[in-house]
C-alpha cells in the first residue's frame, strides 16, 4: 500500500484556496512566521516498531486488521506517515521484537521511504522463549551476577544492531524495582544497576549517547530503580558524557511538574530526548496531546527556551520520539494525531514573545506573563503546521486523506484480518 505524489497533490489543490486564506491570516497575526516554518520543516519525531500494532491491556486486545506482519511491512506503515505528514522520517526499534536479520536490506528499504533510524530500545523486562535466565526479579540490578550478565549482553547485542542499522543512540528503560518491602536492598541494586550500565556504555560508539529512561512504577509497585528524573541524571551523571535522561510524558507520578524537570535537565546538558504520549492516570499511552495539551505547550516552551539558552539544534540535539499504545483506534490514525499535536505545540511554543516574558517576570507581572503564554497555547497554528507540511511535500489534511484514500481496507486486504504485529 503506497500513496501516491498525484494522489497527495490532488488532495491539496482541492484544499488549497482555504489554506491560503487561513495560511494568510496567521501569517498577517503572528511574526517570524518564516522562521517558524523553517523550525517546522526540519523537526522529525521517530515512530516506533511497536506502535504500528493495536496496543492492549492485560484485560484484551482488539485489533482491526492489516497490521503489519515483518519489520518490512512496518517501516512501509512508517513510510506511508512520513509521506502524509513529512514529519516522521525515523524510526526507532525495539530488540528482540524486531531484529533485523539482513541489516543491509531493512536500511536500504528505510531509506527508499525517506526514513533513518533513530534510537534502539533494549528490552530486559520479559522473558523471551529459549532465554538462559530469567528477569523475573530484574535484570541489570539482579542479584544473581549471571542474570546480569544476560542483561549486559543483551543491550551490547542491540547497540551491534543500530550499527548496522545506522542509529546513534540506545534507549534503556528497566522495568527493575520490587512489588514489596524487604525485596530489595536499594543500594545494591542501585549499584549493580549502574555497574551494568557501566560496561553498557564501554560498548558505545564513539558518537553515540546512551539514554536512562526513568518511570515511577510498573510493572513493579514498590520500589522502581530508576524511578525518577533524580535518579536517572544521577546514574547519567556517573556514566559520563555521552549519557543523557530520557523523559517519558507517561512515566511520572500524578501531577508531577515535568516541565520543570525539562528545564533543569537541559539547563544541565542531561536531557537526551523524548517519549511522547498522553495520560490521565498513570503511563496511559494515550494520544500526544489528547488530554493535556497545554501541558504538552508548557513542555515545549521549556524546550525551546532552554535549547535556545544552550544554541541547541531543536530538531537533532534531542531524540524525538512517540511512545504510545492504541487499544481502540487505527494506529496508523493515532499516529498521524500524535504527530500532529507535538508539531502543534511545537510551533505554539516557537511563537512566545521571550522578550515581553522575561520583561514580565524581571517584574513579577505574573499576569502578564500568564497572558503571554496564553496567547501563544490560544493561537489556531494550524494552518502553520500545514504550510510546513505542504512545502515539505506533505497532505494538507493528513488524516483526511488516509481515511479517503481507505488505507486500511487496502492494508487488510493485503495482509488479512488476523496478522498481529509484535509489540506488547
Ligand atoms: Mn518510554
Amino acid at each position: 500500500m503506497q500513496i501516491e505524489q498525484q494522489q497527495i497533490a490532488a488532495h491539496n489543490h482541492s484544499l488549497m484556496a482555504a489554506h491560503q486564506r487561513s495560511f494568510d491570516y496567521i501569517s498577517g497575526e503572528v511574526p517570524k512566521t518564516a522562521e517558524a516554518l523553517e523550525k517546522l520543516r526540519a523537526f522529525q519525531v521517530a515512530i516506533p516498531s511497536w506502535a504500528l500494532g493495536t496496543g492492549g491491556t492485560r484485560f484484551g486486545r482488539f485489533p482491526s486488521g492489516g497490521e503489519p506482519r515483518n519489520l518490512e511491512e512496518k517501516i512501509e506503515d512508517i513510510g506511508l506517515l512520513h509521506r502524509l505528514n513529512r514529519s516522521s522520517g525515523a524510526v526507532s526499534l525495539h530488540i528482540p521484537w524486531d531484529i533485523p536479520s539482513d541489516a543491509m536490506h531493512i536500511k536500504t528499504l528505510a531509506a527508499q521511504h525517506g526514513l533513518r533510524f533513530d534510537a534502539m530500545n533494549s528490552n530486559t523486562f520479559q522473558d523471551q522463549p529459549h532465554q538462559t535466565h530469567s528477569y523475573k526479579f530484574g535484570s541489570l540490578q539482579h542479584v544473581d551476577k549471571a542474570v546480569r550478565r544476560q542483561a549486559v549482553d543483551h543491550n551490547i547485542e542491540v547497540i551491534q544492531h543500530g550499527i548496522a542499522l545506522g542509529s546513534d543512540s540506545l534507549t534503556v528503560w528497566l522495568s527493575d524495582g520490587s512489588c514489596f518491602p524487604g525485596q530489595l536492598n536499594f543500594r545494591k541494586a542501585f549499584q549493580y544497576t549502574l555497574e551494568g550500565l557501566q560496561e553498557i556504555y564501554a560498548a558505545l560508539p564513539e558518537h553515540w549517547k546512551m539514554f536512562v529512561e526513568y518511570k515511577a512504577f510498573e510493572p513493579n509497585f514498590y520500589s522502581t530503580t530508576v524511578g525518577d528524573w533524580g535518579q536517572s541524571l544521577l546514574y547519567t551523571s556517573k556514566l559520563g558524557p555521552k549519557a543523557f535522561t530520557l523523559v517519558d510524558l507517561g512515566h511520572h507520578l500524578p501531577n508531577a511538574n515535568i516541565e520543570q524537570i525539562v528545564a533543569l535537565l537541559l539547563m544541565e546538558g542531561k536531557l537526551g530526548g523524548f517519549h511522547f504520549n498522553d495520560s490521565k492516570y498513570g503511563d496511559d499511552d494515550l494520544t500526544v496531546g489528547s488530554i493535556k495539551p497545554y501541558q504538552l505547550f508548557l513542555i515545549f516552551n521549556e524546550l525551546v527556551e532552554g535549547m535556545d539558552a544552550r544554541d541547541m539544534q531543536h530538531a537533532t540535539d534531542l531524540g524525538w520520539m512517540i511512545d504510545a499504545s492504541h487499544n481502540v483506534k487505527d494506529p496508523l490514525e493515532d499516529l498521524l494525531q500524535s504527530v500532529e499535536a507535538i508539531m502543534i505545540a511545537y510551533a505554539q511554543a516557537l511563537l512566545v514573545d521571550r522578550t515581553r516574558l522575561e520583561a514580565a517576570q524581571l517584574q513579577n507581572d505574573v499576569v502578564t506573563a500568564q497572558e503571554i503564554l496564553q496567547q501563544a497555547f490560544r493561537t489556531d497554528v494550524r494552518p502553520l503546521v500545514a504550510e510546513a507540511r505542504l512545502l515539505n511535500g506533505g497532505a494538507l489534511r493528513p488524516l483526511e486523506l488516509y481515511r479517503s484514500a481507505k488505507v486500511r481496507a487496502q492494508l487488510i486486504k493485503e495482509r488479512g484480518t488476523t496478522s498481529i504485529a509484535t509489540g506488547l
